[in-house]
Parts: C-alpha cells; sequence; structure tokens
C-alpha cells in the first residue's frame, strides 16, 4: 500500500480526426502512437468515456498484449488512465502478454466489463511496424459498431484526459499491487496473473486431453510442428502442447515473444509462414500449424505441407463437431461465416439441418449470434475459427480441435481433407490481396463495379472464359441485418453469384494502416472428386479473369498482380 494518495491529473488535450476503429480495433503505425502528441492516451479516454460513469466506477478491466513494441508504455499508461477514470481492478497478463482469445476468456469467467488488448493482429510490429489496440466489451467479444462508433464520436470532440503519471507498477510480478489515489475512497488494485492458466483451465473442460496426450505421446506419436511466428502464442504453445499434451520440446518453433516478430510478419499463410512450410515439408511431421501475433488467427498444414484452406478447415471442424466432447454436450445449434468465407459451411449445414448465418467481415458480428443460443461454431476466410466457448476467434482451439479430429479419426489431415471433399464436394477458393492502393482510385474502382453489377441487364450477362461459360444469378452490395438487435450493417462487399454458385467478391479492407488494400475473393465449386486435387488457383483462373476484366484494377492502379495471395 502506497502511503501517499497519488494524485489524479486531468491534462488538456486537442482531438485527432482519424481515431476510426476498424474490422476489430483500432490500428495506425507505430510511430504515429510515438510521436503524435497524447495519440494514445485521446483513443484510450475515449474508450474508458464510452462506459457509462455508472458502470466504470469500481469496475474490473482485463489488459493484455501481443508483446509488439510500444505495449509495455501503453500498459503503463492504460493503467495510470484507469485508475484515474475510477476503474476499480485492472487483470494484467504477466509481462503484459495475454492472447487475443486469453483475454475474451478471462472476461468472461470473471465477468469484468471488458478488456483492451494492445496489438495490431498480423500486422508486422516494431518501431517500423503498426501498433492497435483493441477493446472488448462484457460478453468478451470485440466492440460492436454501436460501441465503436461512439467511441470514435468521442474522440473527435475530446478536450481532456485524466491520468495518473506517479502510478506505477511491476508488470513481471505475479500477484496484487493496491495504490491509494487522491480522491478516491476505495484503493485502485492491479493483479498481474500468469498469461497462460485461465485459458489452459477452460481449455481443459472442453476437450479429451488424454486422447489428444496419447496422440502425442503414444506408440505411433504423431510429430508435430507448430510455430509460434515469434508473437505471444509462445508461452501457450510451450505450456500447453508441450508441457501439458506432452509433445516434445522441439514440436515448437519460435516461441519468445519478441517486440518485432523477429522482422517477420506474423501472419498465419502460405506467403509468411515459411519456416514452418519448409520444415513440413520435409516430410518427418503430420502435423503443423502457426498463429499470428495475438494467437486468434491459425493455419493448419498436414504432411509434406499440404495446405488446409481456413474455408475448409471450418467446414471440416464443423463436419465432425461430434468429436468433440464439448458439442456433444451442448449439441450444435448453427453455424456462422463472414460473407467472403466459402460456402463450403453451408453444405455441411444443409447435411446436419442447421442453420447458417453469413454476416460481414469481423468477428464482432458473431457475438449476438452466439449470445442468443443461436450459433455454435463460426468462422472466416482469414484463418479464424471459433465457437461459442468464447466470443474471438481461437487459434490454439482450433489446433486442438484438429487434432481431436485426428485422433478420433485415426487418419492424416490429407485424408480427413479428401475424405471431406469426396462427400461434400470441394469448394476452389483464393483470396487476392491488392494492399496500399491509392485511396481515391480504390474507392472509385469500387463505385464503378457498384453501378455496373447493380444495373438491370448485368443479371442476364454471361461470361465466356476458354469452354466454361459463367451466367449471373445474382449481385449485390452485401447488407445484414442483425437477426437479434436488427443493427443494419451496408456495403459490406460486392458479390457476384453465378449460377453453378461459384462467386466473386470484392471488399475494401479494414484492418491495414497504409492506403487502401482491396480484396477479390473467388470460390468456385467441384462435385466430382477426380477433380479434386488441382491447384486452386488454375481452376479459378477463369473466374479471376472475370474479376480482373470487370474492376479493371491493374489498368486502374498500374498493379501487375496481387501484393499476396492465400
Ligand atoms: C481482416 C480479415 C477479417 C478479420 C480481421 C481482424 O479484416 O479479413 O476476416 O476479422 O482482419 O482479424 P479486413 O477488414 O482487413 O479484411 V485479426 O486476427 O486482425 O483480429
Ligand atoms: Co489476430
Amino acid at each position: 500500500m502506497e502511503i501517499n494518495p497519488i494524485p489524479v491529473l486531468t491534462i488538456q488535450t486537442v482531438p485527432y480526426e482519424d481515431q476510426k476503429p476498424g474490422s476489430n480495433g483500432f490500428r495506425k503505425s507505430t510511430t504515429m502512437f510515438e510521436s503524435k502528441k497524447n495519440y494514445l492516451q485521446n483513443f484510450i479516454q475515449s474508450v474508458l468515456s464510452s462506459i457509462d460513469l455508472r458502470d466504470r466506477q469500481g469496475c474490473t478491466m482485463v489488459v493484455g498484449s501481443d508483446g509488439r513494441y510500444f505495449s509495455k508504455t501503453a500498459i503503463e499508461i492504460i493503467v495510470q488512465m484507469a485508475a484515474a477514470n475510477g476503474i476499480g481492478r485492472l487483470i494484467i497478463g504477466q509481462n503484459g502478454l495475454l492472447s487475443t482469445p486469453a483475454v475474451s476468456c478471462i472476461i468472461r469467467k470473471i465477468k469484468a466489463i471488458g478488456g483492451i488488448i494492445l496489438t495490431a493482429s498480423h500486422n508486422p510490429g516494431g518501431p517500423g511496424g503498426d501498433f492497435g489496440i483493441k477493446f472488448n466489451v462484457a460478453n468478451g467479444g470485440p466492440a460492436p459498431d454501436t460501441v465503436t462508433d461512439k467511441i470514435f464520436q468521442i474522440s473527435k470532440t475530446i478536450e481532456e484526459y485524466a491520468i495518473c503519471p506517479d502510478l506505477r507498477i511491476d508488470l513481471s510480478r505475479v500477484g496484487r499491487q493496491e495504490f491509494d489515489l487522491e480522491n478516491k475512497f476505495k484503493p485502485f488494485r492491479v493483479e498481474i496473473v500468469d498469461s497462460v492458466d485461465v485459458y489452459l483451465n477452460m481449455l481443459r473442460t472442453l476437450f479429451d486431453m488424454n486422447a489428444i496426450k496419447s496422440l502425442l505421446t503414444g506408440p505411433d506419436q504423431l510429430k508435430i510442428r507448430i510455430d509460434a511466428m515469434n508473437g505471444v502464442m509462445g508461452p501457450y504453445v510451450r505450456r500447453i502442447l508441450c508441457d501439458e499434451l506432452g509433445a516434445p520440446a522441439n514440436s515448437a518453433m519460435n516461441c519468445v515473444p519478441l517486440e518485432d516478430f523477429g522482422g517477420q510478419y506474423p501472419d498465419p499463410n502460405l506467403t509468411y509462414a515459411t519456416g514452418l512450410l519448409e520444415a513440413m515439408k520435409g516430410g518427418e511431421h503430420g502435423f503443423g500449424a502457426a498463429f499470428d501475433a495475438d494467437g486468434d488467427r491459425y493455419m493448419i498444414l498436414g504432411e509434406n505441407g499440404f495446405f488446409v484452406n481456413p474455408s475448409d478447415s471450418l467446414a471440416v471442424i464443423a463436419a465432425n463437431l461430434s468429436c468433440i466432447p464439448y458439442f456433444r454436450q451442448m449439441g450444435v445449434r448453427g453455424f456462422g461465416r463472414s460473407m467472403p468465407t466459402s460456402t463450403a459451411l453451408d453444405r455441411v449445414a444443409k447435411a446436419m439441418k442447421v442453420p447458417v448465418y453469413e454476416t460481414p467481415t469481423g468477428w464482432k458480428y458473431f457475438a449476438n449470434l452466439m449470445d442468443s443460443g443461436r450459433c455454435s461454431l463460426c468462422g472466416e476466410e482469414s484463418f479464424g475459427t471459433g465457437s461459442d466457448h468464447l466470443r474471438e476467434k481461437d487459434g490454439l482451439w482450433s489446433v486442438l480441435i484438429w487434432l481431436s479430429i485426428m485422433a478420433a479419426r485415426k487418419q492424416t489431415i490429407e485424408e480427413i481433407v479428401q475424405d471431406h471433399w469426396a462427400k461434400f464436394g470441394r469448394h476452389y477458393y483464393c483470396r487476392f490481396d491488392y494492399e496500399a492502393l491509392d485511396p481515391r482510385t480504390a474507392i472509385f474502382i469500387m463505385k464503378d463495379l457498384e453501378a455496373a453489377i447493380t444495373e438491370k441487364s448485368f443479371a442476364n450477362q454471361k461470361f465466356a472464359v476458354g469452354s466454361h461459360v459463367f451466367s449471373v444469378e445474382k449481385t449485390d452490395s452485401f447488407e445484414y441485418v442483425d437477426p437479434v438487435d436488427g443493427t443494419v450493417s451496408k456495403k459490406q462487399g460486392l458479390r457476384i453469384i453465378f449460377a453453378d454458385g461459384a462467386r466473386i467478391i470484392f471488399r475494401i479492407s479494414a484492418s491495414g494502416t497504409m492506403g487502401t488494400t482491396l480484396r477479390i475473393y473467388a470460390e468456385s465449386y467441384e462435385k466430382d472428386p477426380s477433380n479434386h486435387n488441382k491447384e486452386p488457383q488454375t481452376v479459378l483462373g477463369p473466374l479471376i479473369a472475370i474479376a480482373l476484366k470487370l474492376s479493371q484494377i491493374h489498368e486502374r492502379t498500374g498493379r501487375k498482380g496481387p501484393t499476396v495471395i492465400t
């Protein structure tokens, strides 16, 4: 206990116009946070002010980070501001580390009012990289649009913030630290907790951990390779997969969280998780996985680097939920997928006779569906899957799901996926990202496209590419009405759906920090198993040609191709 009460100060500040949260959280280059006066303070005050004063007084919040550069500085400021704004208690991960799913889990477990996660997710970190702030609400999920809109509004008119600049905490020491503040009756309390404990305890209740352990340690031991990409997942991989589930220590790679992620993109896909891909190609390992910096995304690879497309991963998980004790107990109520995610999930849902909810991109749209008991499993094409065990996508949970399926079915990753395709047909899928475009050019491409595809005559268009003819069945600018609270989200991407179920989607990303990123998603369906082992980009070539022709994206941007293909 401090002897002298700590002063609470009110500091004048000037608002910024650009503090608008995106698909999940608020992201900018680290330089902006470091060089623009009160840039972090303004945003944090806007988050805290968005919580009704009565709810805020004495409440508990959770704070964590993916360990990227500037996180520790930011945590210190957040602690000082939380205290000055009447928050009663903060739960913080040791050394500031908590994965996004772990924060969601702790918020729910201790009934906190919400949480702050310092991460720009899969965006690179370090002084030249990005920094970001996710804000989650009491159900453990990302703040919905109503809340992020409010935060943005406050940030545009903010005049002052409250802070206790003399308050110092020790992030490395697990335990309770208490502080007496000036003008406050109750002491302000900070609890530093182990980053993994609460999350691991939750996993133990969802899975048959012994079955996974036997798979990883039994006589026919499955050799796995797990890449934490130098992000927050290192401690989770070591504790959960190695210590708890028995995988040998050399199964885990890049498990020390680094402030700049070792200079790599902490993005689990075939472009950036090349270390894992190379290791898997060696043929020694039967299962590989990588995570993004904050641990909500994952990529699964099978023997020899067999790639599991994230939309397929979601569909395969959906079809095999009965392998998991949690779903055997809870039953399966419905599925959710973001609009661009392939419709492979829909075929499984049809067979299981459960509804599918098609939402805009971003996990926040799933929370209402889960809270109201409509939805058990959700996923996105961007390497994210999760269930109603919490309110975030959950990378390590997805890995344990896959290991459970392997244990139950006694098959390899490739066999599981091939069997799935044989039963349901294969949805070929790929995404083209055109990053850092001039924002005006990108907006005009989308405007012109929208005008073209929503014109009446477009509805009867046929596109002949080689021997294949694609007939347009439906086009629209995707709009979502939340079935629980009726909130309408407009302009969530342009869709062209063809008569054979193939789709082309155009969408502007809302998670980047440089210029504008335009994404093109292409999907086509193939029922015949003899055609299930082709290169996705070859199969999707005709659809991509149509997308490029319609958008004129290369001509209008001067680009010769996408920045990243997944
Ligand atoms: C991207 C993904 C989206 C995901 C979001 C946040 O958004 O496409 O599916 O929910 O990132 O993921 P956008 O607007 O750039 O397409 V994370 O792991 O960064 O929280
Ligand atoms: Co992430």
